[in-house]
């Protein structure tokens, strides 16, 4: 009696040491947000930017650049999602030169450059800005700036997954450069994982 008194205290000491930690982070932790977008026609499901609207708080940028890459005559990725006040760092993988601007918003021209080069931008406002060059007409990609950070770019199975949400009731927003945006309604709780699924058709 005594012997297997003292073996369960070491397995509850066990079991406080290994959930200590968690516990201990349970009441500031937010939820998860996973889910696929559908679309027709089924290969626009990926590059769809899936964004929580409305988060309370203040949002810092990460403070090393997110990278825009110029490579095999592609804008890459060819949808980037970035919070807003980041910095963006375009680079030129090509042995050719590249142009990179914008008629979006504050229409930039962030001019011409060669392999190895780069030049940087801050995106201080949220929104879809087109990315061109004016060498070549056929290249176009995206860079959508969010108010926080909580947002997903599916991937060609059209699935995304966003984490540690702060609990609350949000509006969620699918985003796709071909096909009409949808919203739905979403409640993340703490420690949670909420699931959403979209639809998404031709406008
Ligand atoms: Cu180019």
């Amino acid at each position: 009696m005594v012997r297997h008194a003292s073996r369960m205290g070491v397995i509850l000491g066990w079991a406080v040491l290994v959930a200590g930690p968690a516990l201990a982070q349970a009441p500031a932790a937010g939820g998860a947000l996973a889910g696929e977008v559908a679309a027709k026609p089924a290969k626009y499901r990926e590059h769809v930017v899936v964004s929580v609207e409305k988060v309370p708080g203040a949002f810092r940028p990460p403070a090393q650049p997110a990278q825009y890459d110029q490579r095999g005559m592609q804008f890459i990725p060819h949808v980037m999602a970035v919070v807003r006040g980041t910095t963006v760092k375009f680079l030129n993988n090509d042995n050719v030169s590249h142009n990179v601007f914008t008629p979006d918003g504050d229409k930039y021209n962030l001019g011409t450059w060669g392999q190895g080069q780069s030049q940087t931008r801050v995106f201080p406002r949220s929104g879809v800005y087109r990315q061109l060059c004016n060498v070549h007409p056929e290249m176009e990609g995206f860079i959508v700036v969010l108010d926080n950070p909580y947002f997903a770019v599916t991937g060609a199975d059209g699935r995304f997954r966003i984490e540690n949400i702060p609990p609350g009731t949000y509006t969620v927003r699918a985003w796709s450069e071909k096909l009409a945006g949808a919203t739905q309604q979403v409640t993340i709780t703490a420690g949670g994982a909420a699931t959403a699924r979209f639809e998404l058709k031709k406008p």
